[in-house]
């Protein structure tokens, strides 16, 4: 079980338009910061890879899930 809280700031800050979902290009956006550039088919994918219930769009809790992994993996 993923620790939401701690990624709950980051996510706010990522889901620029606040409706509480991350998008690919609120998603992409967010990479750019990171310093990582990615175009918008390869935003998508992530997003598709990460969504774990299929809306198409990241709820904190799978966002929260990829940053746990992402940490793990570096
Ligand atoms: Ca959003
Ligand atoms: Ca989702």
């Amino acid at each position: 079980m993923v620790d939401t809280s701690r990624y709950e700031a980051t996510f706010n800050v990522v889901d620029a338009d606040g409706d509480g979902l991350i998008d690919a290009d609120e998603l992409q956006g967010v990479m750019r910061v990171l310093g990582e550039e990615i175009d918008a088919a390869r935003a998508a994918e992530v997003v598709k890879a990460i969504d774990a219930d299929g809306d198409g769009r990241l709820s904190l809790e799978e966002f929260a899930t990829f940053m746990e992994q992402g940490a793990a993996a570096s």
